[in-house]
């Protein structure tokens, strides 16, 4: 007999009692947020195998967690925006009528729960009372999520209280069912205010507070009352003399973004005293203040990051967030029972369990030939900001932080210089929507294929993209004072494909001149992309740029640019005649420019 809960908020309780009448779970049991019930979570989670308790001497608090082999990714592809019409979930998503689309996940959700536990987690994205925060209660038969939404969000009765008898929530239902692809589906109802999410047990797929809500369905609210949900990361720079500015930055994934927001200085720049705030790595909700500036929070309370190439140097506060109270997903389990990934830190082991679960030993190599990884190669953490060294003391701040600048960044290995700065707010949303991602070897797909990004928001945007950018235009016109907007490539290579720029720590020395911009402390170079620093303007004290280099790093070959021109007119074709006149208008004007 399928349990019922009894809630004092009608429309809460009585949605609840809808969802497991259809699942059938033979428990519901509702997260209270309490270090007692989250350790018994824990218990009961080792004891069935779905989590591996980590050596608790020298990783306190940590827990392993190997995910289905189909299950390591998001699936872009079974993921869907379910609206009335077609044309309001655009061009770029996946759309499905919300009739089929419940129907469909309906069968596959149907007594799906028999013999297990639905878990009712109330969580907060944003701290919780804020008034730039929003609510949800996800269901989830898995105790994986629960611990992971216990990081990543506000939870618990606390959010309960916030929500009160009457409060909107985004309604979120997560199942694992048959974890089959062919059975999986992510589906979003952005005029229902729900997610369903169904087949999977991936985090992006099943945490549903972060691309789902945060993203998707925030994107969409977002719009109708006028403020942005934008795949940022958030960063405080203090310079001499204490001021803090704050930056947001959009980063297609893999790009970068979790190491740029706890970007360590080099010495030489933490000589002069500039400190790094880390606010977040990868949503920024924005809203326009009467200060006639925007303003920024992330709404998220945890790290969920890549860990292959995450080590001391290439990302030391990662490494010292995830000592302690760390879920580790698809990692090498080594002898002592601590972990390890490819590119982490030190030597490889002699030999472990692999994230398959399999014996595995250093140098293996399967039946073509190729290194066997310990790890998969999106193996991920999810730890607490607040364990960062660089977090910020802003971060539970319900009004967020005032943001100075935006930055895009591509990753292009020629084209795009180091840095550029806009012209205005709408040159500044045309490079935003121009945003370009190559593939790397460590990525599916062709070698310098490029992947079109705008915002990087590709497979985020809630609604039609096109109608994204007209949103993007309008707030720039409701702004008194409207954050500048730089466009950033850490990735440009020279002629024998070596990197021109060092990056990692050595960022922050562009982000430097990004807020001397703002503090209209230096002038700039006017070229057809924009303004770029001059020689000198950028601090190279410890590295070395000669006037060569730097030359490389800022050359425009006009020629390749027509041509990036000519792609970005197909890329935009897609819109019709929905696409902002102001996005063909840039598109114009900067090939007038590169003709002159
Ligand atoms: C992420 C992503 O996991 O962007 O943050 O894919
Ligand atoms: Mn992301």
């Amino acid at each position: 007999m399928t349990q019922r809960i009894a809630l004092k908020h009608k429309k809460l309780e009585s949605w609840i009692n809808k969802m497991a009448r259809m699942c059938a779970p033979d428990h519901i049991v509702l997260i209270n947020g309490s270090q007692k019930q989250k350790t018994s979570l824990e218990k009961e989670a080792s004891r069935t195998g779905e989590l591996i308790r980590l050596n608790q001497k020298k990783m306190p608090g940590c827990f392993l967690h190997r995910t289905a082999p189909n299950d390591v990714a998001r699936t872009e592809g079974l993921t869907f925006i379910c609206t009335k019409k077609k044309r309001t979930a655009g061009p770029i998503n996946n759309w499905m009528s919300p009739r089929a689309a419940y129907k469909k996940a309906e069968s596959i959700f149907k007594d799906s729960m028999k013999g297990r536990t639905m878990y009712v987690i109330p969580f907060s994205m944003g701290p919780t009372g804020s008034p730039f925060s929003k609510i949800g209660i996800e269901l989830t038969d898995s105790i994986y999520v629960v611990l992971n939404m216990l990081i990543m969000t506000r939870a618990g009765e606390k959010v309960l209280k916030q929500l009160g008898t009457r409060g909107e929530f985004t309604k979120c239902l997560h199942g694992k069912a048959e974890r089959d692809l062919a059975k999986r589906l992510i589906l979003h109802f952005p005029e229902d205010n729900t997610i369903w999410s169904v087949g999977s047990g991936y985090g992006g797929n099943v945490l549903l507070g972060k691309k789902c809500l945060a993203l998707r369905i925030a994107s969409y609210m977002a719009a109708k009352e006028k403020w942005l949900a934008e795949h940022m990361l958030i960063l405080g720079i203090e310079r001499p003399g204490g001021q803090i500015q704050y930056l947001a930055g959009a980063f297609p994934s893999a790009c970068g973004k979790t190491n740029l927001a706890m970007i360590v200085p080099p010495k030489s720049i933490l000589k002069k005293g500039v400190k790094v705030w880390t606010v977040g790595d990868d949503i920024a909700w924005m809203r326009v203040d009467s200060d006639g500036s925007l303003w920024a929070i992330n709404p998220e309370k945890g790290f969920f990051g890549v860990l292959p190439g995450t080590n001391s140097k290439t990302n030391p506060n990662a490494m010292a967030t995830i000592k302690k109270n760390t879920i580790y997903t698809n990692v090498l389990l080594k002898p002592d029972k601590t972990v390890w990934w490819e590119d982490g830190e030190g030597k490889p082991p002699k030999n472990g369990i692999d994230w398959l679960g399999r014996k595995w030993k250093s140098g293996i190599r399967d039946e073509d030939g190729l290194p066997v990884k310990g790890a998969n190669t999106n193996s991920r953490f999810t730890a607490p900001i607040s364990q960062c060294p660089s977090a910020s003391f802003r971060s539970e701040h319900h009004h967020g932080v005032p943001i100075s600048a935006i930055v895009f960044g591509g990753r292009r290995a020629r084209l795009a210089p180091l840095v550029s700065e806009s012209f205005s707010w709408q040159h500044g949303v045309y490079l935003g929507a121009t945003l370009v991602s190559e593939r790397t070897a460590a990525q599916y797909g062709k070698l310098g294929e490029v992947r079109r990004d705008p915002m990087a928001m590709l497979p985020f945007c809630g609604y039609n993209m096109a109608d994204y950018f007209t949103h993007w235009l309008k707030t720039g016109k409701r702004m008194a004072r409207p954050p500048r907007i730089f466009y950033v490539n850490w990735f440009r290579k020279d002629s024998r494909g070596n990197f021109l720029w060092p990056g990692f720590g050595d960022n922050v020395r562009i982000l430097e001149w990004i807020l001397d911009r703002c503090n209209g402390k230096v002038g700039a170079v006017k070229t057809p992309l924009g303004y770029i620093p001059k020689y000198g303007d950028i601090d190279t004290d410890g590295i070395k740029i000669g006037e060569r280099k730097w030359k490389e790093l800022f050359s425009i070959d006009k020629k390749e640019w027509a041509l990036e021109v000519g792609e970005q007119k197909k890329f935009f074709a897609k819109f019709g005649r929905r696409l902002p006149k102001e996005i063909l208008k840039e598109l114009r004007a900067f090939e007038e420019r590169l003709k002159s």
